[in-house]
């Protein structure tokens, strides 16, 4: 090997949307720290979402550096602001000029550095970094942000597609397809006959229903871009030389088994929320302060994630529950969407709960005052839920969210799913009296407690995420010099 080889460049292409590009950068500085100081960092993502979570372009560790790759929005669309804040048709703008922006942005990247690229470490969303790492002769490092049962189910779409059939040919396999799993349900009066048709043909998913899948793997819009993206992405993973997952082992032992089979290199390496300090955790609105003068175990926060605010006859069923139950509440919402809350609630709640725009979350959760998560489960918050031990409910809205809710009841048991899938004052009244009052919500707290318990192990001294991460960090030094 010659000298300049001997310096690695790290091209970090993110996926610019929802809590993607912030987890991606969180994971390239704990590499900074473990890979040599003369390391190139080079973080490649849309203006729009650098600005979000950059300061001036440059990481306040000086050792990351931005590059803005085209977001694929026509100039007149800008103009007229007509697809701002919209994902879904955002996402289909970039997509459509993969690879070639990234491409571009990686080349002023060497050139800036005068450093070769020696390794990508990318979302693993962007399933076509697989080609260009083999084009540049560099090893492609994938990087999972949510859970082992999302990645598997996106790693076993054609299985699932073969073997459930396909969307309006289901009833027409149902008879004679052995793999269903038929189920009697025996209800007090009446015999009811439910077919249940769930994931037992994966390994570690037999309590996924085929409902809880995320759009576009069975039923739904199998052509959208985003739809395909994951298809492909998971045709695609098998190739990565490793595959980055930010969860831990022992949250799910069995799907990680059959990713390791089906992987290159599964590693996990989470919980980030307890490996690496946020990216940002300032307490603006005084959550903190708030929570302190909050009796143990009494609030509940209400947060859905960066992109989701539950329809407004939904919003309007929490406000008044949470009021009417005198539940102590802190929610965290957009002022975008503060005109949902019924009128005068914050007024009239003023002694009770707490509204605020945004809640640095990791430590609200970690808070001994709080004592349920009303949650849309994306993945990051059900890790820092897992973080604080503290059990969940959950409204789930899109992509993984639905599954992962399942596991949250049915395989963890450490929250439960809104009845009927929606807040309505009745089951939104009974989810919250039976977590925060009832036996069954203490005895979620003791199987969180347990999660969390595995989870600080994982990140420990001699933990598994500990030794993944280790191997990674070997992996991304060892081969380029090699
Ligand atoms: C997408 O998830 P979201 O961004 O909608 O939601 P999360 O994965 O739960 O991440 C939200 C993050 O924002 C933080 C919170 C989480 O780290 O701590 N946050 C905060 O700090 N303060 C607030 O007031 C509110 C939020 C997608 F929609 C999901 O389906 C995926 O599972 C997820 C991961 O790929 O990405």
């Amino acid at each position: 090997t010659n000298d300049s080889q001997q310096q690695l460049h790290i091209a970090a292409l993110a996926f610019p949307f929802g809590t993607h590009a912030a987890p991606l950068l969180t994971l390239l500085r704990l590499l900074a720290t473990s890979l040599p100081p003369t390391t190139i960092l080079s973080f490649l993502s849309t203006e729009k979402s650098n600005t979000q979570i950059f300061t001036n372009k440059v990481d306040p560790s000086g050792t990351i550096k931005a590059y803005n790759v085209w977001d694929g929005i026509p100039e007149e669309a800008v103009e007229g602001q007509v697809y701002r804040g919209n994902v879904q048709a955002g996402a289909e703008f970039f997509l459509k000029v993969v690879p070639g922006n990234f491409k571009k942005a990686m080349g002023e990247a060497e050139t800036e550095s005068g450093v070769k690229i020696s390794c990508i470490l990318s979302d693993a969303f962007l399933w076509f970094s697989g080609d260009l790492a083999a084009e540049m002769g560099v090893p492609w490092v994938a990087f999972w942000t949510a859970g082992s049962c999302a990645l598997s189910v996106h790693m076993n779409t054609d299985e699932i597609r073969n073997t459930l059939g396909m969307p309006g040919k289901a009833n027409k396999l149902l008879a004679s397809d052995l793999q269903f799993n038929f189920l009697l349900l025996q209800k007090e009066n009446c015999v009811a006959e439910t077919v249940k048709q769930t994931l037992t043909f994966i390994p570690g998913m037999s309590a996924v229903h085929i409902d809880d899948l995320p759009e576009g793997v069975h039923s739904g819009n199998l052509e959208s871009a985003i739809a395909q993206m994951l298809h492909k992405m998971g045709l695609n993973l098998p190739r990565a030389t490793a595959v980055v997952v930010n969860s831990f082992e022992e949250l799910d032992p069995i799907i990680t088994n059959d990713l390791k089979l089906k992987l290159r290199k599964a590693l996990h390496i989470g919980p980030s929320a307890l490996s690496s300090p946020p990216l940002s955790n300032s307490d603006e609105n005084g959550c903190l302060l708030w929570l302190e003068k909050q009796k143990p175990s009494s609030v509940a926060y209400v947060s859905f994630g960066s992109m989701m605010t539950p329809p407004p006859k939904e919003m309007l069923a929490l406000a008044q529950t949470l009021e009417s139950l005198e539940v102590p509440f802190l929610w965290s919402l957009r002022d975008h969407s503060r005109h949902l809350l019924p009128e005068g609630f914050v007024e009239s709640t003023e002694s009770l709960g707490k509204v605020v725009s945004w809640a640095p979350q990791p430590q609200v959760l970690a808070h001994p005052s709080v004592g349920v998560f009303v949650s849309h489960c994306g993945w990051n918050s059900i890790l820092e839920s897992v973080a604080g031990g503290v059990p969940m409910i959950c409204r789930p809205f899109f992509g993984d969210q639905t599954l992962n809710s399942r596991m949250v009841q049915d395989v963890w048991r450490i929250g439960i799913r809104v009845e009927g899938g929606a807040f309505t004052r009745s089951g939104t009244s009974s989810a919250l009296e039976l977590v925060l009052s009832r036996e069954e919500g203490k005895e979620m707290r003791e199987s969180i407690s347990g999660l969390k318990e595995s989870a600080v192990d994982a990140v420990g001294r001699s933990g598994s995420s500990t030794a993944n991460f280790k191997t990674l960090v070997e992996m991304i030094s060892v081969m380029f010099v090699g």
